[in-house]
């Protein structure tokens, strides 16, 4: 009897302990109750006190879609016997290792798919109980810090044609691959299967080995030759610099990557005798499985006329990476124009991107008058969600349908007529400019048809809302004096997938502050973050642009202390929408009604415009 009730305080004990001390172990993003687990528990001081062991954050959170990179998994304890294996989107492990500081590290993997992807750490393979995410990034969007570089790049992309031969070299950072002796390996990718089926799929391989045992040196020279054992059928792939350690070919470990590239390189003996032979062979294959692919063009947005409209539809299109005006308008594959955008939203079924190129003089540059114009593109090159299959995958995807046919076709043998024959440049014909409305300063308004209003409401206000997005926008008073003058301090939107952003003014109001469903972002290592339903750009901590897949943008900016929004729409939500930002139906007078349907008389009177600003106060 005794013993038993021992039994029983025992139990009681340990009951109590585990409330009191509640441990966010498999917890995490949940509130316990005592204390919580959710992301806003640090700014809430409600953190259990487990918390940063079990949620953990890494440095770095990003790096390229090939996998590779070494991060430490920051605040978690582990020890010298930890063995961690670390789990990427609930199906790829790869070994992580523990430091001499007893910090434990993390080796992200090749994935098929860009954004965030679930991580789950374990010390001994047995509970995956420390939970987190990593960032994959489209390799052309990460620093050539992170990488190994191709040296004079044009070289590697013309080796074998007429007058380019001798030797290739590369470098990288030697602290990219933590070893003293690496092996320098060639992994190619390619698609298999019938495409548009279901059987239709992307995959790298190790392809074989260039140089074993090198000396860690950040440099390596070769005089490239033929692929023998058909490895020269690989015409994409790239070059990987890895701990010398490890068998040939081992996936997910520690490397620097070379980006993506044609492979002309290693192609075989008869490329080199006459390379525009056999490009204009591959160009005419191309060709005729073109003409049985779906045609994906009636699916892809029209191009803005002019490089102005290309840049101020912000919710649509975005910078190319590889022809940028902001960056010295490097065009390798768009000679004469200065500048390209993306459509940044893949086409809805068959996943296809649209870019649009503009010369110096602000015009389009259409394929029809130049090899340098615009050109759709079968495989967006950012991918799409769910990612994964072609032709989504990002970045490789978009090599084997768009780029390596425009090697053949218009690099390697002077055919571009078939490129463009399947690639025509989208013309303006069709576009119409979003329309646009902003709310700024104390705070000012002008609605979507060109109303102009002040209104001093204090607190969260509706600014658009519509079926598939709501706009909503806080306000506070300036300072705290008597002044009645507020100003905007936070913009939140939420989509249909109920998927918040929000960008609001940080309380020191220097710069901007991102959330996405209450959790801060960072965008220390990269300005481009996409979630399943959104895009977030933020370049500076003063600009931020959000895109939906409606074609909605809301750019925020800082200045001078004050925050200024712009939300920029397209034609389809015409009449469809209504806020503090009016009804979008190109008629100014029934923008904002009062409840009784009566339109506003007089903007110009603070009693009546606060009077209707109450009907949008949330
Ligand atoms: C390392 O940590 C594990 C559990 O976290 C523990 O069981 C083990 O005793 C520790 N080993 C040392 C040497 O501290
Ligand atoms: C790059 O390689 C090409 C082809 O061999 C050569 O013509 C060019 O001069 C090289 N450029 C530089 C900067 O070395
Ligand atoms: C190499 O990387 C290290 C660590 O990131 C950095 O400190 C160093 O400056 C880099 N070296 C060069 C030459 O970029
Ligand atoms: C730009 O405009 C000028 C004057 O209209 C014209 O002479 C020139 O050819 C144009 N340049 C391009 C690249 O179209
Ligand atoms: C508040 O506003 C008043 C009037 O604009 C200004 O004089 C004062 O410096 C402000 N105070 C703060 C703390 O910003
Ligand atoms: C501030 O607003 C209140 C009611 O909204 C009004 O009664 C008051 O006169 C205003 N004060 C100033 C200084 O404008
Ligand atoms: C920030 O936004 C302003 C106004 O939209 C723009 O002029 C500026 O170029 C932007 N800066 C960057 C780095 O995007
Ligand atoms: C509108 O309201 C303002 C402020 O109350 C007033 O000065 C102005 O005369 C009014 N205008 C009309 C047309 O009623
Ligand atoms: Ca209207």
């Amino acid at each position: 009897m005794e013993r038993f009730k021992a039994v029983i305080f025992v139990l009681l004990v340990s009951c109590i302990c585990r409330t009191l001390g509640q441990s966010c172990q498999g917890f995490c993003d949940i509130d316990l109750g005592a204390c919580s687990c959710e992301p806003t528990c640090t700014s809430l001081k409600t953190c259990c006190t487990d918390y940063r062991e079990y949620c953990v954050n890494t440095f770095p959170y990003s790096g390229t879609i090939f996998g590779g990179t070494d991060f430490v998994v920051l605040d978690a304890t582990f020890n010298q016997s930890s063995q961690i294996i670390c789990r990427f989107d609930d199906s790829i492990d790869t070994l992580g290792y523990v430091d001499d500081t007893s910090r434990g590290h993390c080796i992200s993997p090749l994935l098929y798919e860009t954004g965030w992807v679930s991580l789950h750490i374990s010390d001994h393979g047995m509970r995956f109980d420390r939970v987190g995410s990593w960032l994959s990034v489209h390799s052309g969007k990460v620093d050539p810090k992170f990488k190994a570089n191709l040296v004079n790049s044009t070289k590697w992309q013309y080796y074998g044609t007429p007058n380019v031969g001798g030797s290739l070299e590369m470098t990288w950072n030697t602290s990219l691959v933590r070893a003293d002796r690496v092996n320098i390996e060639l992994w190619g990718y390619k698609e298999t299967g019938e495409p548009y089926s279901d059987n239709w799929q992307g995959r790298w391989e190790y392809l074989y080995s260039l140089a074993k045992h090198q000396p860690n040196s950040g440099s390596f020279s070769f005089v490239p030759k033929p692929a023998g054992n058909g490895f020269s059928s690989w015409e994409l792939g790239s070059v990987r610099v890895s701990p010398s350690t490890y068998p040939d070919g081992t996936w997910n470990v520690q490397a620097a990557w070379t980006e993506d590239h044609a492979l002309a390189w290693h192609l075989e003996e008869k490329f080199r005798q006459d390379s525009a032979a056999w490009a204009l062979e591959k160009c005419l294959a191309w060709d005729l499985l073109e003409e049985e692919l779906p045609n994906f063009l009636n699916e892809i947005i029209d191009c803005p006329c002019t490089l102005a409209q290309a840049r101020a539809d912000t919710g649509r299109f975005h910078t190319d990476y590889g022809c940028d005006i902001e960056k010295g308008s490097v065009c390798t594959h768009h000679p004469g124009s200065v500048h390209c955008v993306r459509a940044i939203q893949a086409s809805p079924s068959y996943g296809a991107g649209q870019q649009c190129c503009y010369d110096k003089n602000g015009t389009q540059v259409l394929t029809a008058d130049s090899i340098g114009g615009s050109t759709p593109d079968r495989a967006h090159d950012w991918g799409s969600p769910p990612f994964k299959k072609p032709p989504r995958i990002p970045g490789f995807s978009h090599w084997v349908h768009d780029v390596l046919s425009f090697y053949y076709c218009c690099l390697w043998s002077d055919n571009c007529k078939y490129y463009f024959k399947h690639r025509p440049s989208t013309d303006c014909r069709e576009y119409e400019p979003p329309s646009s409305a902003v709310v700024f300063g104390d705070p000012h308004f002008i609605t979507f048809d060109g109303v102009s209003y002040t209104f001093n409401g204090k607190g969260e206000y509706t600014l658009v809302t519509h079926r598939l997005l709501r706009i909503q926008g806080r306000t506070e008073p300036v300072n705290e004096t008597s002044i009645n003058a507020t100003m905007l301090t936070s913009v939140a939107m939420e989509n249909i997938r109920f998927n918040i952003i929000e960008v609001r003014l940080a309380s020191a109001h220097n710069h901007l502050e991102v959330l996405q469903n209450h959790k801060t972002l960072s965008f220390a290592e990269q300005s481009w973050m996409n979630f399943d339903d959104s895009f977030v750009f933020c370049p500076t901590p003063t600009n931020v642009t959000v895109m939906f897949p409606s074609g909605a943008g809301v750019e925020v900016r800082l200045r001078e202390g004050t925050m200024t929004t712009t939300v920029l729409l397209p034609e389809e939500f015409k009449g469809s929408i209504r806020g503090l930002l009016g009804n979008m139906n190109d008629d100014p007078k029934d923008d904002l009604v009062h409840s009784n349907g009566q339109p506003v008389q007089n903007y110009s009177n603070p009693e009546e415009v606060f009077r209707i600003g109450a009907n949008f106060c949330k």
